[in-house]
């Protein structure tokens, strides 16, 4: 861990809002021991937060104090970084990798400890809404239950639920609820379902390095290619991780999608309304969680629009001080700069204004 006291990024004229951060509450934890003592426990879970939560290692440590504390060190790892405001979601996999009736249930104990930890802080820590996609109609409510108790205005959503992807039109419940509420959901990754993670695992390639990003994409892809935007037009999708590199794709999946559907080769991939890289222009906002990396954030700003792109550290995965000092010296207009650190969050987000 470098010693961000040493660098502590300067003043700047905006707010710093980082909106892909974390945090797991000791309960859930619980429950994660409970499904990892299992013998046929999923093994992309296994080697994930199994891992992080018996590892030794110093940045096993610092991620698992980070996760669970909402005050102190939270504040002052914030402090220490120059972040004024994070938006949490529970940490991935949340409640999705759970059965049911245990997801079903724990999704609005989160939401209630989350809701208490930014009733504490107002101004410094905001909340995502959980929920168990596993039971639909149930996602559905805790969406308007959370959005109209605590004024929660996004929802996070950590890519397949046990190898099931939101493409299916079993989940557009949630979809129906996230539109009617304007409600975002945050697509954020998921370790890599049984039936894809074996060519991964054995590189050591499964996880955030790049498992992610493949799985997380696929996921996006398959609610585009599904026309759920067609029937949900107004229905807001957030990417991490410089959008899972959907934008360096767009145009060979434009070419590929007009060409296969043309010819008629899958069932499952039926014409729609528009290209995919025009609902990445008007149905996604893309984060550069883990990418502190101006020519990726320029590239996306130029494809989607300085509206649809923000900033976010991934704390604690990605605590890193030197990345907000990268950041803040982008060759890049003040005008832009406040948007990506600031006020696209405050509108994609609904936060209260607070001027720098
Ligand atoms: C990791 C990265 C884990 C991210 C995460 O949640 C996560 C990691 C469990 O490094 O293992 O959210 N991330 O978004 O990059
Ligand atoms: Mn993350």
């Amino acid at each position: 861990m470098s010693n961000p006291l040493s660098s502590r990024p300067a003043k700047v004229p905006y707010r710093r809002i980082a909106t892909e951060e974390a945090f797991a509450p000791k309960e859930m934890l619980d429950i994660y021991n409970k499904i990892l003592a299992k013998s046929d426990v999923d093994v992309g879970f296994k080697n994930l937060m199994g891992f992080y939560m018996s590892s030794p290692s110093e940045r096993a440590q610092h991620i698992m104090s980070g996760l669970q504390d909402m005050d102190e060190l939270r504040l002052a790892h914030m402090d220490a970084t120059g972040i004024d405001t994070q938006v949490i979601a529970l940490t991935s996999p949340g409640v999705q990798i759970m059965d049911k009736e245990t997801a079903v249930s724990f999704a609005p104990i989160s939401n209630d400890i989350l809701a208490e930890a930014c009733k504490k802080h107002p101004t410094r820590l905001v909340g995502m809404i959980a929920v168990a996609p596993q039971d639909p109609t149930a996602a559905a409510k805790e969406i308007e239950r959370a959005h109209n108790k605590y004024g929660m205005n996004a929802v996070v959503i950590n890519s397949h639920t046990h190898g099931e992807y939101l493409s299916d039109q079993k989940f557009w419940e949630i979809f129906e609820a996230a539109e009617a509420h304007d409600t975002p959901i945050y697509l954020h990754p998921n370790s890599m379902p049984k039936s894809m993670i074996q060519h991964f695992l054995e590189a050591g390639l499964d996880g955030a390095i790049y498992g992610f990003g493949v799985e997380t994409g696929l996921h996006a892809m398959r609610i585009i290619t599904s026309g759920a935007f067609d029937r949900f037009p107004k229905l807001q999708i957030i990417l991490g991780h410089m959008g899972e590199a959907l934008p360096f794709w767009a145009y060979r999946l434009d070419y590929m999608h007009t060409a296969t559907v043309k010819s008629k080769r899958y069932d499952s991939m039926k014409p729609i309304g528009r290209k995919p890289s025009d609902y990445m222009k008007s149905n996604f906002t893309f984060t550069n969680s883990g990418v502190a990396w101006e020519p990726a954030i320029k590239f996306t700003q130029e494809f989607v629009g300085v509206d649809r792109v923000m900033y976010a550290m991934d704390y604690p995965y990605q605590y890193a001080v030197e990345e907000v000092n990268v950041l803040d010296q982008m060759k890049m207009s003040d005008a832009d700069k406040l948007a990506f650190f600031q006020t696209n969050a405050e509108r994609v987000f609904k936060i209260p204004h607070i001027p720098a």
